[in-house]
């Protein structure tokens, strides 16, 4: 799966030719979005907007509150549009088709689908595929392709792109975060970005509903395997009584993570669709490959699962799987 730099860069110049001589074009992301999803999705509509284009952006969800302080979130629309409309459908960020929402089947219907992304898990489901895991984001790909193709990128432009890759490398300071991350995010700057008010929007701002919320989780904590996994979780009635929504659980699987000694950290939510999971791993640990198990995917160090069952059970079965795989490690 994974292209030679020849491979990648003779993608990025098909890419480039269907924007250039395309005119209506669908850019859409996984549901539920990240920084990364929205940050490419606009990022790329304001660059296409400022080319001439039709674009229609749609996302299944609206922007979460972390990430409101983005300009032109008016292009986001909840509403999907007919496959006649557009000469190509843009993808972004999505490792997996059944996360694009209301669009998930409908999606194949296009001629032209291109589909760029950096999830390892991604199944190539584009006629045109930019899927590359060595990327920090699906922004900084964004930023290539742009680059490549001399599209103009303005202020607005930038700010997406520069939270797309700096709030998925978790302010340029995971594994994720290669010279090419900084490179994008010093370009993004030099057009007027600044990184102090991005990173106050995001990490620093809070509200009380969540301090609470998070309160709560902490309470939860659990250590397994001598100290070498940590987790949390939280029932959907946690939620209920502190006033908060699923966006507001976001980076909380980094508190038992941080905890010294610790290989891997989980976060389990119940919710109406069943239990959510979130994974991240310190050492070598796969994550992607013990979320596939429960049904989900992601990325060696960071991945995510829905499944059945109850918060305690799911926990159990974690566990001892996470323990497992520690094992065949050490
Ligand atoms: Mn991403």
């Amino acid at each position: 799966m994974t292209k030679t730099p020849l491979e990648t860069r003779k993608t990025i110049e098909q890419i480039v030719q269907i924007v250039d001589k395309g005119h209506r074009f669908l850019i859409a992301a996984h549901e539920n979005p990240d920084g990364d999803a929205i940050g490419a999705s606009i990022g790329l509509a304001l660059i296409l907007e400022k080319m001439g284009k039709q674009i229609h952006v749609y996302n299944r969800n609206a922007a979460p509150a972390n990430l409101q302080f983005l300009p032109r979130l008016d292009l986001l629309s909840l509403e999907t549009g007919a496959p006649d409309n557009f000469d190509a459908a843009i993808v972004l960020d999505c490792g997996d088709q059944a996360r694009l929402g209301d669009i998930s089947d409908s999606i194949s219907e296009f001629d032209v689908l291109v589909n760029i992304d950096h999830h390892s898990t991604n199944d190539e489901f584009g006629t045109i595929n930019l899927v590359d895991p060595s990327a920090s984001s699906t922004g900084e790909l964004i930023w290539q392709i742009a680059t490549a193709g001399n599209w103009p990128i303005s202020k607005d432009a930038a700010y997406h792109l520069f939270t797309a890759v700096y709030t998925d490398t978790s302010a340029l300071g995971n594994s994720s975060a290669k010279p090419n991350a900084f490179h994008v995010c010093g370009e993004m700057v030099e057009k007027g970005v600044k990184p102090e008010w991005v990173f106050r929007e995001y990490y620093v701002n809070q509200t009380e509903p969540r301090l609470r919320l998070l309160e709560r989780a902490l309470s939860t904590l659990r250590l397994d395997s001598q100290g070498n996994i940590a987790g949390l979780v939280l029932a959907e009635k946690d939620m209920k009584d502190t006033g908060t929504g699923p966006d507001d659980v976001e980076g909380f699987v980094e508190y038992p993570r941080s905890i010294g000694g610790v290989k891997v950290a989980y976060l389990l939510r119940d919710s109406k669709i069943g239990v959510k999971g979130s994974l991240r791993s310190n050492n070598h640990v796969d994550v992607a490959q013990i979320a596939a198990t429960f049904g989900g995917g992601g990325h060696s160090k960071a991945a995510g699962f829905k499944t059945t069952g109850t918060l305690d059970g799911v926990r159990a079965d974690l566990v001892e799987k996470l323990a497992a795989a520690l094992q065949k490690e050490s």
